[in-house]
């Protein structure tokens, strides 16, 4: 990869990648100084180290580290550790690190979702129609109780599902038949949520489980009581409390900045920080203490998945992706950053001390060298927020010289699987059936996912150009995380990108002014995308499981660990899955082998690699196009 191609515009520091945007905002001179991960991939050698990409360096006890080069007799681990082994044990603690992430952004939503069941947070119950639903498939009987004593069962039930030891999980009974009968034969059906990234941690230190086929058993478990546990819990409890998505319009990138409100920009993963600073910025008091240093009010965007929660809910913007955390930083425009957990670069601290932007860590589990700490705690969660907004409003007469692009674009985005119900469901709202049957005609060819990060790493900005490809061909496009926003900057998120699609896509999705490129939420919101292919399962007409389904997922620029585990639930409920530019276990033959191929034989879905759109384009489509076949759908 040449990085040097990256900064031969402008004066030297600004990159021309990824995002004109971004490189507008670099390129002006307030900017100047500012360090974004676009200049440290480039002052990097330009390649990762080898060994570690593929998956076969072992650090995992103090006789190595070993690098492990597979066929080479000499180069294996000092233990007798082959590639293979350690590939797998790599990969599966790459499962375990992301899976923990959302189960401790799970937890954290269930523990706040039972004390609101408490009454003791301001947040309420806005969806009781959907905590009766949830309630009715965990197995309890909603009929006769009240709101609060139902969701206090509910909340009960689920956080017992962490510290669980036996038994499955409860969620998971929502899959079609076939795919639990999948889990079962082989063993792979979580018994709890925690337990499982435990033991996976467990059989990869050193000298425990040597067989990569069993580790990568093992990752499928953890990864499947990610998508099945806690994803699901923190969807569908934060869809309870702070309402189910509908169709909302909002804008998208970093041009949501307002030079006469008080910028906060809100950054990580778990709404509950967001929600209440939301509250509180309309709060009276709060706009009165705006307009006395100036500004007319408090403008709330969001960074990364906080960014993803609000907008579904709350119609908020979203200021920038990951790529483009510091780059909103470096407007010198916004007054506070305030972040929670995952996928916050340490790169924003001295980005955000070249300004009067206070960043505010908010997490005891996260905190950042030159950050302000302001513990959240949801039992005061108004009352934190307002301390939060009161950094931010104190900094706003400091604002000096400043630039906030232009750049904005309307997207409509709320897509729960509930919304996609009702809006394709045509005269059978609250039925897949219409989904299925235009399937089943072709004029919807079949569905795609596109998930994930954005990464600097990656050159092309992929999940564009594939997107415009697969909606071209017929193909109905869902997104989440970074991936979305980056759509929306591209216009993609619109009804009007519809003049993009195939004439079938267009012809279904025009009757009810559906975008036909679908955003569907934050990372955890993946556990969206398992529920709406079971539904189009249990609807008919489309074959007995997921994997029959002509349907893929992709996530061209992972950078994260939770991609990874993400990858891993939906291959093992039976998506495919390509990743891109680089898959984590190349080093390993054995390991790569056994994803891309012995996988299918388990699963009915494997993994696959790519690097360019095209490359994926062209892979997505051969795969959807033999499930219509194998279903008899073509001819
Ligand atoms: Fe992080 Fe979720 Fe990746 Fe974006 S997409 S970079 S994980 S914020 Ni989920
Ligand atoms: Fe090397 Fe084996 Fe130790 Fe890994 S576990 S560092 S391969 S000796």
């Amino acid at each position: 990869m040449d990085t040097s191609k990256r900064f031969e515009k402008g004066n030297g520091g600004c990159p021309s990648i990824q995002c004109e945007t971004n490189q507008d905002v670099l390129c002006q001179s307030c900017a100047s100084g500012v360090v974004t991960a676009a200049h440290r991939v480039a002052q990097r050698a330009a390649e990762p180290c080898l060994f570690g990409k593929g998956g076969t360096c072992c650090r995992n006890c103090n006789m190595g580290p070993c690098q492990i080069i597979e066929g080479v007799d000499q180069m294996i681990g000092v233990c007798g550790a082959d590639a293979a082994t350690v590939a797998a044990r790599n990969f599966a603690r790459i499962v375990a690190g992301g899976s923990s992430a959302h189960m401790d952004h799970g937890r954290g939503m269930a523990l706040a979702f039972l004390a609101t069941a408490r009454g003791e947070t301001p947040y309420e119950i806005k969806d009781a129609a959907k905590l009766r639903a949830t309630a009715q498939r965990l197995g309890i009987d909603p009929a006769d109780k009240a709101t609060t004593d139902l969701a206090i069962e509910v909340g009960t039930l689920l956080v017992n599902q962490f510290g669980q030891q036996e038994g499955g999980l409860a969620l998971m009974k929502r899959a079609p038949k076939a795919r639990q009968e999948v889990w079962a034969k082989l063993g792979v059906a979580p018994r709890g949520i925690d337990r499982e990234v435990v033991e996976l941690m467990h059989r990869t230190h050193m000298g425990v489980d040597q067989d990569a086929a069993n580790l990568l058993f093992q990752a499928a478990r953890c990864a499947l009581a990610d998508g099945w546990g806690a994803s699901m819990i923190a969807t569908e409890l934060s869809d309870v409390m702070f309402g189910t998505p509908v169709p909302i319009r909002t804008k998208v990138n970093i041009g949501v900045l307002k030079e006469d409100e008080v910028n906060v920009t809100v950054h990580g993963h778990e709404p509950v920080v967001a929600e209440a600073l939301a509250m509180a910025a309309n709060d009276p008091e709060i706009v009165a203490e705006a307009k006395k240093v100036g500004a007319k009010g408090v403008n709330l965007a969001g960074v990364c998945c906080t960014g993803n929660e609000i907008l579904m809910r709350r119609g908020l913007p979203i200021a920038g992706s990951f790529v483009q955390q510091e780059v909103v930083l470096a407007t010198g425009a916004v007054e506070a950053m305030v972040v929670d957990v995952q996928c916050i670069m340490q790169g924003v601290s001295p980005a955000a001390g070249q300004f009067h932007t206070r960043l505010v860590t908010t997490s005891e589990k996260a905190k950042i060298p030159g950050a302000r700490h302001i513990a959240f705690d949801e039992h005061r969660a108004l009352d934190s927020a307002k301390e939060i907004l009161r950094q931010a409003i104190a900094a706003y007469p400091e604002r000096g010289k400043h630039y906030i692009p232009v750049h904005q674009m309307d997207v409509v985005a709320g897509f729960s699987h509930e919304t996609i119900t009702y809006m394709l469901g045509g005269r059978f709202r609250g039925s897949y059936k219409p989904l299925n049957d235009n399937i089943a005609n072709g004029r919807i060819r079949g569905v795609a996912a596109i998930v994930g990060c954005d990464n600097y790493r990656v050159l092309e900005e992929v999940h564009i150009e594939l997107a415009k490809e697969l909606i071209a061909n017929d193909v109905l496009v869902l997104v989440t995380g970074c991936a979305a926003t980056g759509m929306g900057r591209a216009g993609l998120l619109t009804p009007e990108a519809l003049s993009m699609a195939g004439d079938g896509l267009k012809e279904v999705l025009e009757a009810v002014g559906c975008p036909p490129v679908l955003h569907m939420g934050s990372c955890v919101d993946n556990s969206r995308i398992l529920i709406a292919a079971t539904e189009m399962v249990l609807t008919g007409g489309l074959g007995n499981d997921i994997s029959d389904l002509p349907a893929v997922g992709c996530a061209p620029q992972w950078m994260s660990e939770k991609a990874v585990a993400i990858g891993q639930y939906f291959v093992s409920s039976g998506a495919s899955v390509i990743f891109g530019p680089s898959f984590p276990t190349t080093g390993s033959k054995v390991v790569t082998d056994y994803c891309f191929r012995e996988m299918e034989n388990l699963y009915g879905a494997h993994w696959d690699v790519a690097q360019t759109s095209n490359e994926f384009a062209n892979k997505m489509l051969d795969h959807i196009n033999a499930k219509r076949k194998a279903l008899g759908l073509d001819k």
